[in-house]
């Protein structure tokens, strides 16, 4: 699904961070867009409404460096949790490489957690892509709330194939780029190994 250009010497990532609403996936790329030096990447789109809900995705492109003399980017985006604008998911996780799933740790979030993994699966199978075989991590944010449940508790039901797992505070920024770190490293180790 990576798009690698051997005319230009270029290779084009695709990540997307999905999860319920309000988990917390904007102020994940708000949070690597103030912390990557302008240099390392291009602007910040937000497509949002007044009250700040995504409507239609976030996007933010980071320049990573020459990788085996190739260019590589990586196209980072968000979907929006509101169900009204399931269909721009779905068209958001066309061509995906990379999945960081932002849950939402609060125990009466659960619920919510759950059916956004189920339409993840949903909506990838609608491309015909298998969530099993997609590079994913999980982020447990909301970690600050008294509410949050453990992250043992959580991995039961939200990760039981044992994916990279982080916790995350993605008001103050904890865990915002050991998780994208950890997402790029597994979407570059696939290309790798399909080269
Ligand atoms: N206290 C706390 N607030 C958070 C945390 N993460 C995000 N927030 C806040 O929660 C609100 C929603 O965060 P967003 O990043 O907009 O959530 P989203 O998942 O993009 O929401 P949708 O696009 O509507 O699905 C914002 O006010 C954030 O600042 C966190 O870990 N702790
Ligand atoms: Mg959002």
């Amino acid at each position: 699904m990576t798009i690698v250009n051997y005319d230009t010497k270029e290779i084009n990532c695709k990540i997307v961070y999905y999860g319920p609403p309000l988990s917390g996936k904007t102020r994940n790329l708000k949070t690597i867009f103030e912390r990557t030096p302008s240099t390392n990447r291009g602007e910040l789109i937000c497509l949002q409404h007044d009250d700040e809900r995504t409507c239609y995705f976030d996007f933010l492109p980071l320049f990573l460096g020459q990788l085996r003399g190739f260019t590589t980017r990586l196209h980072l985006y968000t979907v929006p949790g509101n169900a009204v604008f399931d269909s721009n998911r779905r068209m958001i996780l066309k061509g995906v490489d990379g999945i960081v799933f932002v849950a939402d740790s609060r125990r009466e979030r659960l619920d919510e957690n759950l059916e956004s993994m189920d339409n993840l699966r949903k909506n990838l199978a609608a491309h015909g892509y298998d969530l099993e075989r997609i590079p994913m991590v999980v982020q447990y944010n909301m970690r600050d709330f008294p509410t949050a449940m453990s992250v043992d508790d959580l991995a039961v039901v939200l990760n039981p194939s044992n994916r990279p797992q982080f916790t995350a505070n993605a008001q103050t920024g904890d865990g915002a780029t050991e998780t994208l770190k950890a997402v790029s490293r597994l979407v570059l180790k696939d290309l790798i190994r399909e080269k």
